[in-house]
Parts: C-alpha cells; sequence; structure tokens
C-alpha cells in the first residue's frame, strides 16, 4: 500500500512542482498567497487534513478562500473536529511539511516520520470535508486538495461552495452527529427589524443570502448589492475595505435604507453603516458587536437571574479602539482580555469565560458560551417555580445561544443575533453608536521589501525588532494626546499594518503617517 501511495504522490507533485525560493507559513489564517503559486501547498495540506483526521478520529475540514484578499489570491486553512482553528500544535507541521524540498523521498521520509511520531498507519480511517469560496481558482485547488487526501485512503467530503463559517459549522455538525442551532424566532411578538441593504463583497456570501432572504421574508426585509454578478470580488466593497478606508463600498447607493452592513469575501465578517440626517457616515465595527452583544446577555442574564453565577469576558485585539475597552471595562463592569490578532487567539481565550465574547475590530467574531451556562439556562426554562419574565429571558439567552455560530465568526449569523438584539433592546443603530464615542484612528498598509523584519511582543502592542523601531513610535505617541500606536506584519498579505489612534482625524492621520515614515526608514 505504502509503495502505490508514495508512487501516486510522486505523480502528483510532478504535476504540481514547489516554485523554486517559495517560502510560505501557516499564517494568521492558514496559507495565503498568489493562487497561482499555491498548488504544491495543496498537496501536503491535504496530506496533513488526512493526518489529521486519523490522529482525532474525526472530521478535519479543508477551506479554500482567501476571504478579504483580491481574487488573484488564494488560500487554505484546516478545521478542527469541533469547528474550531487547526490546532496550534499543528501549524508547526503544516509549515515544515511547506519548508520541504520538491522531492518526494524528502516529503516520504517527513510523512513517514510524522506518522510514526502521531502513531497513525496509512490505512486509518479519515474523513475531511472540503468546501470554497467563489474564487475562479477555488475549485482547481480543492481538486488538488482531494487527490492529495484520498493518497492517503481519506473519505471525502466536498461540499463545493459554502461560506468558510458554514464548513466550520459543518465539521462540527459531522462529528457530534447533532445540530446546532434550530429554526426559533428570537422576537416573537416585537417589532421587527428595519429594512437592511447588505454588500456582499462579490463573494460567496451573496448566494447564501439569496436563500436568507427567501427563508426571512416575512421577519424583515434584505436588500442585496454586490451580489458577484457584475464587480469583482472584494474590490472596492466588502467589509475589510469599509473598515479600513472608513466609508461605504462602492456598488452600494447610500439611498434611503436605515442602516447597511458589508460582509468579506467568506462571510466571515460583518462591518455595519449608516448615514445621519446630516448626510455623515457612521460606521460601527466588531468592538461595537462585542459591546452590544454583551449588554444583551449581561441584561438576561439579569433578568434570568444567574448574573452572579457566571464569569463572562471580551476578548480583543490591540486594533480594539481604545473608547471601547474603556466603556466595557469602566461602565459595564466587563473584564477585557487582549491577545495577537487571529481569531484562533480570540477563540482560544474565549473558552476561559461561561459568555466569552470576541471580536477582532475589523467585524470578526462570535460569542463562546460554556456548558456549565447552557446547563443553567436551560434549568430556568425548566423550573416551575420561577418567574415568568425570568423564564422568557432564559428562553431569549437560549435561542441567542442557537442563532450564533459558536465555531467561528459567521457574518449571517452576526447580523441575525444584531438584527434580534436591536428589536429586543428597542435600541435604533444611532443609540447602538451612541452607547459610546470612538477615539479617531487611522490603520495603514506598508510594503516594504521583507515584512519578518517586523517582530512584536505584548500581543503585538509593541516592536522588539527592528532596533529602535519602538523607542521611535514611543517618542511620536507621546506628542498626541491619548495617542496610541503600533506595527505589526500581516499574516495574510505581504505588508505591515500601521495602527494609530488619537483625539482628532486630523491626529490620528498624521501619527499613522509619521509611524509609517519610521517604519520605511528603519526596515529600508
Ligand atoms: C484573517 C483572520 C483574522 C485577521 C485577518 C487579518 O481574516 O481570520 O483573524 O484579523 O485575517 O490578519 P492580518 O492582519 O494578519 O493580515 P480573513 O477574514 O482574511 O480570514
Amino acid at each position: 500500500m505504502a509503495e502505490i501511495a508514495k508512487e501516486k504522490l510522486a505523480a502528483l507533485m510532478l504535476e504540481c512542482p514547489k516554485p523554486s525560493g517559495i517560502i510560505l507559513g501557516y499564517g494568521t489564517a492558514g496559507f495565503r498567497a498568489r493562487a497561482d503559486t499555491l498548488p504544491w501547498i495543496m498537496i501536503r495540506i491535504g496530506l496533513l487534513a488526512s493526518l489529521r483526521s486519523k490522529v482525532k478520529k474525526a472530521c478535519i475540514g479543508a477551506m479554500i478562500t482567501a476571504s478579504h484578499n483580491p481574487e488573484h489570491d488564494n488560500g487554505v486553512k484546516l478545521i478542527d473536529p469541533f469547528g474550531e482553528m487547526l490546532d496550534q500544535s499543528w501549524e508547526i507541521y503544516a509549515s515544515n511539511l511547506s519548508s520541504l524540498d520538491d522531492s518526494i523521498d524528502a516529503l516520504w521520509s517527513y510523512l513517514e516520520k510524522l506518522m510514526t511520531q502521531l502513531n497513525v498507519q496509512l490505512s486509518d480511517k479519515a474523513t475531511v470535508a472540503i468546501a470554497y469560496d467563489t474564487r475562479q481558482s477555488s475549485p482547481f485547488l480543492s481538486h488538488i486538495v482531494q487527490r492529495a487526501a484520498e493518497i492517503f485512503d481519506t473519505n471525502i467530503m466536498n461540499y463545493e461552495l459554502m461560506t468558510t463559517p458554514q464548513l466550520h459549522y459543518t465539521v462540527r455538525c459531522y462529528n457530534d452527529n447533532e445540530i446546532y442551532g434550530r429554526c426559533t424566532e428570537m422576537t416573537p411578538g416585537v417589532k421587527h427589524p428595519e429594512q437592511l441593504a447588505i454588500d456582499a463583497a462579490n463573494g460567496i456570501g451573496a448566494q447564501k443570502l439569496v436563500v436568507l432572504q427567501q427563508r426571512l421574508s416575512d421577519l424583515f426585509k434584505i436588500e442585496i448589492f454586490n451580489d458577484g454578478t457584475q464587480g469583482r470580488l472584494n474590490e472596492k466593497c466588502g467589509a475589510d475595505y469599509v473598515k479600513l478606508y472608513q466609508k461605504a463600498p462602492e456598488g452600494l447607493p447610500l439611498t434611503n435604507y436605515p442602516k447597511y452592513c458589508s460582509i468579506d469575501g467568506d462571510a466571515d465578517r460583518l462591518i455595519y453603516y449608516f448615514i445621519d440626517q446630516n448626510q455623515h457616515f457612521h460606521m460601527l465595527d466588531g468592538d461595537r458587536f462585542s459591546v452590544l452583544f454583551a449588554s444583551f446577555i449581561s441584561k438576561k442574564l439579569k433578568e434570568a437571574k444567574l448574573i452572579d453565577q457566571v464569569k463572562m469576558g471580551v476578548i480583543q485585539t490591540a486594533y480594539a479602539n481604545g473608547s471601547s475597552t474603556n466603556y466595557i471595562i469602566n461602565t459595564m463592569s466587563v473584564p477585557v482580555a487582549c491577545v495577537p490578532t487571529g481569531v484562533k487567539h480570540l477563540h482560544h481565550k474565549a473558552l476561559d469565560f461561561d459568555v466569552g465574547i470576541y471580536f477582532e475590530a475589523n467585524g470578526h467574531g462570535t460569542v463562546l458560551f460554556s456548558d456549565n451556562l447552557k446547563t443553567k439556562v436551560k434549568a430556568v426554562i425548566e423550573d416551575e417555580n420561577r418567574q415568568d419574565d425570568e423564564k422568557l429571558a432564559a428562553k431569549q439567552l437560549h435561542v441567542f445561544i442557537d442563532i450564533i455560530n459558536e465555531t467561528v465568526g459567521d457574518a449571517l449569523a452576526d447580523l441575525l443575533a444584531t438584527e434580534a438584539i436591536l428589536c429586543l433592546m428597542n435600541l435604533s443603530i444611532e443609540g447602538w453608536l451612541d452607547l459610546y464615542h470612538d477615539l479617531p484612528q487611522r490603520q495603514l498598509k506598508v510594503a516594504i521589501k521583507d515584512r519578518t523584519m517586523i517582530q512584536t511582543t505584548d500581543a503585538e502592542r509593541r516592536c522588539t525588532t527592528p532596533a529602535h523601531l519602538q523607542d521611535c513610535i514611543d517618542e511620536l505617541v507621546s506628542k498626541y494626546p491619548s495617542g496610541r500606536s503600533f506595527v505589526r506584519p500581516s499574516g495574510t498579505e505581504d505588508i505591515v499594518r500601521v495602527y494609530a489612534e488619537a483625539t482628532t482625524q486630523a491626529d490620528a492621520d498624521k501619527l499613522a503617517d509619521e509611524v509609517r515614515k519610521i517604519v520605511e526608514e528603519l526596515t529600508k
């Protein structure tokens, strides 16, 4: 069996050779690069997915997407049995496989060593679930993952076009043999949500939103723009564009809708916005979802008389607006943890709480609920001695848990949860925005010759290399009241990101630009 597998693998490697000099690490969201440079890595990731499945004796997911990146990029990330991101200890195997030369003997001997170390056989059972976004390169790349995994005797389920969170959720349901999230109404008797115009980034989310639109037609009206029939994926549209440039996307007319939102190319991020009476644009980002969700959940926990029995926390990254962190800690009295960028880090930390609310400022996030909390909520619903209003609050929490996709940030689930909360709390989008006032901020992308020159510490809030960069940033920041700035290498694009905030937009822009110049100077 091993001989045949080795021969098949050698043939596949000849079909998809590794370009010379290429270095690819398993970054913030798996492997991501220009699509034409990726076929060879799809072989290695297909094999790794199969091995992971053999070890865990469960289905593993492989999602082909480059999410917010332009159409010409693509990527792949693995999904663990509970629908979470690949365990970090396995990222090392992924990076090791990536760095091996393009030789069948080198690859085979590494795989043999790994199988011995992991105590698995080629013939052990494996199941891999594959899905991909709407990029032109996706079906081809997914086919390579499939062929590679099949060499290792793997049962493949290819779901083809799916959003990233759909595949996370599917993997979890498959392994747990259970359906999470039932079709229930969270707002019976409450007024229906106002109409919502959605920018679908010309991605896979548009197709899935059509289904949602039909299902929800009695409950609330959504209008879909940038549905992929005309514009290009993520080009001047989508959640990343809106967040970065703090303006509306192209292809979505800001006419008379009460509110708007943008999702990204694989529908795991969500950003809301609206135009006020003076035609000013206002954006509600990931920090706002944390605040809204935390307010709702604590209100319901209080009403259900459960608040003293559960531990709730919010997880953010350095990109969180300082005002949001302040508001959550000082006004809401909820603890906040700061972790490095990447949903995997936030998700991991959120597991420390009974209610772990995590959102990156870019709109990527969800809420995790412990089994302890779920049991307590259920007990209130079933307890005959509880008051009606306590039971109602527990029921609403129960439905909220059903709506939310606990495996990973899911733009569509977050959208439904947001709309339901706004109705239940009788909150307008203006009221939501008024909960606190953001500090003006600016984000820049800076192209440098080698982004690995920049190393960070303290949840990416401080640089350790190149020498003197942090001292220079500190000096610049000290000149601005409430100034804050940091620099980090992107894990999904070949750039460095600069973030700055200050009390005025002009100051935030100036500080960002000064930090950009110093980064360019010290990395020449
Ligand atoms: C991915 C990750 C996010 C991360 C983003 C940007 O998002 O899932 O956690 O914030 O990349 O990462 P970086 O700043 O390292 O480029 P997506 O939506 O592109 O999958």
